[in-house]
């Protein structure tokens, strides 16, 4: 993707996760934005995004991160909210076990805690050790955890799968974390 598209990729991550308040936008609760006014808004904030810039980040984002509903009006991103947005995923059935990358400093706070969401509204599983080893690397030499994902179903936790594909739930406890492999 091109530099200045990546640039605006970034500030649509910031705004429609994040912060809509930092360019005055609303979104509504299920997360979507209104193109028009998000363009209008980002333009009058030093960001300016052509109409088909947007098209192209939308279409070839790596991650798939964004989605337009099929009337073209509206625009949100898939998952990786801080901001409060009902996403209105149904709980799917994880497979036996999900992956989660994160780095060495913060192995003594999962072991004690397990996966907390943090910043975000949820924990962040991945269905293959490849996209967790790259997760995990954003942050340093990643270290792969298993989380036994079919057992915390079985004892009553729910899992969503976001359209572009991340598994998310509300927290792992420690008991279904195995701790064993890094990569
Ligand atoms: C760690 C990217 C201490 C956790 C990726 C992680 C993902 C704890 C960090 C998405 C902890 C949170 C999310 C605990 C978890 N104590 N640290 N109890 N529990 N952590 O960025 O999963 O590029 O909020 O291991 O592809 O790294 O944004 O979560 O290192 O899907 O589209 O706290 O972000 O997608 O970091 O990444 P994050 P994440 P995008």
């Amino acid at each position: 993707m091109r530099k200045a598209l990546v640039k605006s990729s970034k500030f649509l991550s910031m705004v429609l996760r994040h912060d809509p308040d930092a360019i005055g936008l609303a979104l509504d609760p299920e997360g979507w934005a209104n193109i028009h006014d998000l363009l209008e808004a980002a333009r009058r904030h030093d960001h300016p995004i052509a109409r088909d810039d947007l098209e192209e980040i939308v279409r070839t984002n790596d991650k798939g991160r964004f989605a337009i509903d099929p009337a073209r009006n509206r625009i949100r991103a898939r998952q990786g909210h801080s901001i409060d947005v009902d996403l209105g995923l149904s709980p799917t059935k994880p497979p036996d076990t999900l992956y989660h990358g994160t780095v060495e400093r913060f192995l003594d706070a999962i072991r004690a805690d397990g996966l907390r969401a943090g910043a975000r509204q949820h924990v962040h599983l991945s269905p293959t050790t490849d996209v967790a080893r790259k997760v995990g690397a954003r942050r340093g030499r990643p270290v792969i955890l298993s989380i036994r994902a079919a057992e915390m179903a079985q004892a009553g936790s729910n899992f969503y799968l976001s359209e572009n594909g991340v598994w998310l739930t509300d927290a792992v406890p420690p008991e279904y974390i195995d701790f064993g492999s890094d990569g």
